[in-house]
């Protein structure tokens, strides 16, 4: 039955001119960099109580969250078990293995996070890094890189240093280089006097924190702007703009996270743009709901236009892609399993988009390219993931949910 009915599906896309197992080979390879903070609520390790802040918020309250590291990492080998294919783990700086012990940020070093580099290796995948720019008293006014004061700009810029320093020793004790990602929230609430002063400073702190150059094997940078926060609703020092800038002129990663746009911008368009002037680009897909919400990414028009870009842009292998969201109003791990298996369904449905939308479109047949396009929306795209998921011996959607709800009652609830 199962062969029967896959054979039949292959047949549909064949006669659209798509060969089903090219586009399952590519899929394979494609990797997804799973966000930690999905399973804590963007809490973290560090001793120090500090409330989120950085105009983040997470909202919810279902039990189970991680609350150690090995919490943490158990949480997050089960969710990628249920993810198709080989991902990535991507670590905030406030998740270290500190022991208890209060080790401030400009103090983190490769030493607290060998525990996790561990256990990266024993799982054979990549991790990925970010400086924490929030939660944190000297961030407690949403003024870090680009303060006005010097002694808290000099704190984050040795901070962002040892962050990178930290990502490359991820890279070369992984053997795939890491991507460490900038995200500050410095802004304004209401209207401010000079929009200029804090840019300058900002470039500044960034020119200073990546002065050392470092192998790319091992770490790239990225840069990720943002429209506005809770608490920075006037301004944000680095805006799209700023980091578009950036990321062109120092030869940066720029990283668009699809939250942080007015909510009828797409980041779909940028791709294209961005990949003729720029070497890769880092996608945080999240996906907002009226705002930077940061809900979990479901298979929906916007995630497929930002997938169908960067397939059709032949950027797979410039691209990096990331997960962006938390919600702790649901099981954490079935968020980390639907937010990532959704996005590859999304470039999944793109690697199978047929080559004659595209010839429609030389041929300047605008009528046949529409038609096509709305056919393939009822294509048959759940029998191939499906497949996807046989092939890489993963569960499949009806399966993998009822394990994790064994996870859930064996192992989330007895954390009360
Ligand atoms: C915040 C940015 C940033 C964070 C993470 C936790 O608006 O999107 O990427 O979500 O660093
Ligand atoms: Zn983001």
């Amino acid at each position: 039955m199962r062969e029967t009915i896959i054979d039949w599906a292959r047949e549909y896309f064949a006669e659209v001119g798509v060969d089903v197992d090219r586009a399952l080979d590519r899929l394979a390879s494609v990797s997804i960099s799973l966000q930690c903070w999905q399973g804590d609520d963007v809490g973290g390790f560090e001793s120090t109580g500090q409330a989120l802040g950085g105009g983040l918020a997470v909202t919810g309250a279902y039990p189970g969250k991680a609350r150690t590291p090995d919490e943490l990492r158990s949480d997050a080998a089960q969710a990628l078990k249920w993810i198709p294919g080989k991902h990535r783990f991507n670590l905030h700086a406030s998740y270290g293995d500190f022991g208890g012990k209060v080790v401030d940020r400009d103090a983190v070093t490769i030493e607290h996070f060998l525990s996790w580099v561990d256990w990266a290796k024993e799982l054979g995948i990549g991790l990925d890094f970010n400086p924490t720019y929030f939660a944190h008293p000297k961030a407690a006014n949403g003024w870090t890189l680009a303060s006005a004061d010097e002694g808290i700009r000099e704190f984050w810029i040795e901070h962002g240093k040892r962050c990178r320093d930290i990502g490359a020793e991820f890279g070369s004790r992984l053997g795939t280089s890491c991507c460490t990602n900038f995200w500050i929230p410095d802004g304004f609430k209401d209207t401010p006097a000079d929009r200029h002063g804090p840019r300058k400073r900002l470039i500044t702190a960034l020119d200073e924190i990546f002065r050392e150059s470092i192998d790319e094997r091992y770490n790239v940078d990225a840069v990720e702007g943002k429209l506005f926060g809770i608490g920075s609703e006037s301004y944000v020092v680095g805006s799209h703009e700023f980091y578009w800038s950036y990321a062109l002129t120092r030869g940066k990663l720029l990283c668009l996270d699809s939250g942080h746009f007015h909510p009828t911008e797409s980041i779909a368009d940028k791709i294209s743009t961005a990949l003729a002037y720029m070497p890769g680009l880092m996608l945080h897909v999240s996906r907002g709901v009226r705002w930077d919400s940061d809900h979990i990414v479901t298979w929906n028009d916007d995630l497929q236009a930002i997938t169908r870009e960067v397939v059709q842009n032949d950027a797979l292998d410039r691209v990096r892609l990331g997960l962006d969201f938390f919600d702790a109003s649901v099981n954490r791990v079935a968020a980390w399993v639907i937010g990532a298996r959704s996005l590859l369904k999304g470039i999944l449905a793109a690697l199978l988009e047929p080559p004659g939308i595209r010839e429609a479109e030389i041929d300047e047949d605008l009528t046949r390219r529409l038609a096509l396009q709305e056919r393939m929306k009822m294509a048959p795209l759940g029998v191939i993931w499906d497949e996807f998921c046989i092939r890489q011996k993963t569960l499949s959607e009806s399966e993998w949910w009822q394990s994790c709800r064994d996870y859930e009652k064996n192992v989330l609830l007895k954390r009360q």
